[in-house]
């Protein structure tokens, strides 16, 4: 049981590619498009996971890197208060050689009893399979009026470990004192940061990742901002070298822009 599949020196660098399902093609160009290229990425980057939708599993998942499966998933279409249901079974998911089950909840949301009640299941289903469970959550929904404030963001991380999950991703609050009471609410789960839109610089999104770092978080789990870069290899291994390898975020930079 764990997560220990997908750690290298207690730290994860996972490559998110669900990004299809819930925001449409926008988010892709004429490389990214293709699921062959991000299953190239995730292998030569050395990425510690890779997240896929089943349908994509089916069809580009080669074996190489560890999958982690997500088993939920919603479009961006409707504009209310958001669920997503289960679409595949953890037995199915065990089937496609997953390591890992993936799930969002959304806290705030009007039908956050449902996703908790079904994430129950699923988090009991992956024990029996030995799977870790990995649990993305994203409070949304009038009451949240900001989703990267240090309680709501420690609240998300609580949730998460109080439901059993084995690595939590949540959002960056912006600073790393503030993201610390986020890691030290989910006590021994992992905690992973959500990318988001690419940032405007790789500064920027690297400045981001080691905050987690400083915080005690164990890395992230993001897409865009590595498989929309100009140089996505280039991306995965100033990652590396900023989390598993634990350089400075000078020489992170300086990875990144070589
Ligand atoms: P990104 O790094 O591209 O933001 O991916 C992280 C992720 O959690 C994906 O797994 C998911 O598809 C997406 O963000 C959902 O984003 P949102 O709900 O904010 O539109």
């Amino acid at each position: 049981m764990g997560f220990d599949e997908f750690l290298e020196k207690d730290r994860a660098v996972i490559l998110a590619y669900d990004q299809g399902l819930e925001h449409g093609p926008t988010d892709f160009n004429q490389k990214n498009i293709d699921p062959n290229f991000i299953m190239e990425i995730a292998e030569k980057g050395h990425f510690n996971g890779i997240v896929f939708q089943k349908g994509l599993a089916e069809r580009y998942y080669n074996g190489k890197v560890p999958l982690i499966l997500k088993v939920n998933g919603k479009t961006n279409i409707y504009k209310g208060d958001p669920m997503a249901r289960q679409n595949c079974s953890v037995e199915y998911a065990v089937s496609l050689g997953a390591k890992a089950v993936g799930y969002t909840i959304y806290p705030g949301s009007m039908h956050e009893s449902l996703m908790l009640q079904e994430f129950g299941k699923i988090q009991e289903d992956a024990r029996k399979h030995d799977l870790a469970v990995i649990v993305w959550v994203y409070p949304r929904g009038e009451a949240v009026k900001d989703d990267t404030a240090k309680e709501v963001v420690a609240h998300a991380a609580r949730l998460g470990l109080e439901l059993g999950a084995d690595a939590i991703k949540i959002k960056y609050t912006g600073d790393s004192t503030t993201f610390s009471w986020a890691v030290k609410a989910a006590g021994k789960a992992k905690v992973l940061m959500s990318g988001g839109p690419k940032a405007p610089t790789e500064e920027i999104f690297l400045q981001q990742v080691k905050g987690v770092l400083d915080a005690g978080g164990t890395g992230l789990a993001v897409g865009r901002n590595v498989w929309q870069h100009d140089q996505p290899l280039k991306m995965a291994s100033a990652l590396r070298a900023l989390i598993i390898e634990r350089k400075n975020l000078e020489e992170a930079i300086k990875i990144v822009k070589g």
